[in-house]
């Protein structure tokens, strides 16, 4: 139950480094995969929003980029604001970081939050990779002595340990009111969005180097005739080098990625998938503002 028995609700936003889990953590909290997760880092690029809705609350968790320095092209530029302007009507924020260690990157996000009004709980993830857990002493101490957050909880996002607990602090944080989304709806975000997220994920977890960050997903068509669901995908690259690395070599690179993502997509919609892609180029697009709108990003200048 809430602290004080009344129905609480709020934002809460998610924040840290890229690669720290919290979109492993959100969709662990949520209950269901409203986030793409890769290895890679900046994975996610957009503010996505899970909700968790219980009889006696509910959390709106607001997935962010992860915050980064040296934003050099737009879409980096697009990211950090899409997660700094995630603070600006967060109730709370969790700053999620590794139980590995405090990074420069840590620091970065730290002085980010600096103008958050909000309370700010430290989520200190991957403690699943401490071993054994005392070892994650001095940097609870060392985090605690750096500003004073309402919180500071190791977890795991991806074995869920210790995530009642978080869930607990968070809901002791949040005020009372009522929900912000009917209790079935898990994310802000609609079907053909979700699709081209799932196929991006395919393409970074599949591909190396530059080429996870040259390229976007754009869903064109899609038809649902009840049973069969018809997906047309574009996938853009920022150089003409690209496109061959993903076809690979007579196309079966694309080939096991298009089939890996209709195994998701499959699984997402329930039914049948035919999903067609076709590689694109559009040089530069990271840097180029129209360009961006057209693949769903809100880029300003
Ligand atoms: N061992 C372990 N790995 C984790 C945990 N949480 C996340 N990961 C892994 O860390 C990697 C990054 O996870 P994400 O959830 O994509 O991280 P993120 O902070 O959303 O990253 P960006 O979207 O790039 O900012 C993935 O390989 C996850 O499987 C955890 O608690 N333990
Ligand atoms: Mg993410």
């Amino acid at each position: 139950m809430s602290p004080g028995g009344e129905f609480r609700a709020g934002f809460v936003a998610v924040v840290g480094r890229p690669n720290a889990g919290k979109s492993t953590l959100v969709n662990a909290l949520v209950g269901e995969k409203v986030s793409i997760v890769t290895a890679r880092p900046q994975t996610t690029r957009h503010r996505i929003i899970g909700i968790r809705s219980r009889p006696d609350s509910q959390v709106v968790f607001v997935d962010t980029p992860g915050l980064h320095a040296n934003a050099r092209k737009l879409i980096n530029r697009t990211m950090n604001r899409a997660a700094t302007s995630s603070l600006a009507d967060a109730d709370l924020v969790l700053f999620v970081i590794e139980a590995g260690g405090w990074r420069a990157g840590d620091e970065h996000v730290l002085r980010r939050l600096a103008k958050a009004s909000a309370p700010v709980i430290l989520v200190v993830n991957k403690a699943d990779l401490v071993r054994p857990r005392t070892k994650m002493l001095p940097l609870l101490e060392a985090a605690g002595a750096r500003q004073s957050f309402a919180g500071i909880v190791p977890v795991s996002a991806l074995t869920g340990e210790n995530l009642g607990q978080l869930v607990e602090l968070i809901l002791a944080q949040l005020p009372p009111g009522g929900r912000f989304y009917p209790d079935e709806m898990k994310t802000d975000r609609g079907r053909d969005f979700r699709i081209g997220e799932i196929l991006r994920e395919k393409l970074m977890a599949a591909l190396e180097r530059e080429v996870p960050y040259g390229l976007a997903v754009e869903i064109g068509a899609v038809e649902d005739d009840g049973k069969l669901v018809r997906i047309d995908a574009l996938i853009w690259v920022a150089k003409d080098s690209q496109r061959p690395i993903i076809l690979g070599r007579g196309g079966e690179r694309l080939k096991a990625i298009g089939q890996a993502a209709r195994l998701d997509l499959e699984a997402f919609l329930g039914k049948k998938v035919f999903l067609q892609t076709h590689v694109k180029v559009r040089r530069n697009w990271a840097d180029d503002a129209r360009a961006l709108r057209q693949f769903g990003y809100e880029a300003g200048s």
